[in-house]
């Protein structure tokens, strides 16, 4: 089963859209099976933006993902990573379609909201990052039958 990395960033909780981004993903049908509200330290924050370092916005983006807390959720489900992206629109909110999370919620490419992993092989990365296994839950969702056909 694949997995990925969502994150609330700290505009995300400053605006006060962390249940409206959660309920987003759950409302497509997304299965959570790990979240913490954290406060990203700036040794975490240079681990995570790492493959970004000496990019011009590298200090900004490492400066704004620990200016305040975010929330962090780990999400499972068949072809997750694409359905989250697809979910979560392009980088910048500007090019986004309306209907996604930064094409409703969002206006610019350093304030977007939310991070969704990029590939199976970055979610194992960020994920082993923020989450230990022991904080992920194995369960199963009475509602599966309703949203994936088997
Ligand atoms: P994240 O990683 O935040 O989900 O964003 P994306 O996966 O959609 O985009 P990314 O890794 O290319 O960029 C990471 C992060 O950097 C900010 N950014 C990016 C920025 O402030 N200026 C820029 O020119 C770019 C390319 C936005 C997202």
């Amino acid at each position: 089963m694949d997995r990925t990395l969502v994150l609330v960033k700290p505009d995300g909780v400053q605006r006060g859209l962390i249940g409206e981004i959660i309920s987003r993903l759950e409302r497509r049908g997304l299965k959570i099976v790990g979240m913490k509200l954290m406060q990203v330290s700036g040794e975490l924050a240079n681990r995570h933006y790492g493959e970004h370092e000496g990019k011009p916005f590298f200090a900004g983006l490492v400066g704004f993902i620990t200016s305040g807390p975010i929330v962090a959720m780990a999400i499972e489900g068949n072809n997750v990573v694409g359905l989250v992206r697809t979910t979560v629109g392009e980088t910048n909110p500007a090019d986004s379609a309306p209907g996604t999370i930064r094409g409703d919620l969002g206006v610019d490419i350093g304030r977007n909201l939310i991070h969704g992993s990029d590939s199976d092989e970055s979610a194992k990365r960020e994920l082993s990052l923020f989450f230990t296994e022991g904080e992920l839950v194995d369960y199963s969702r009475d509602t599966d039958p309703w949203i994936i056909e088997a």
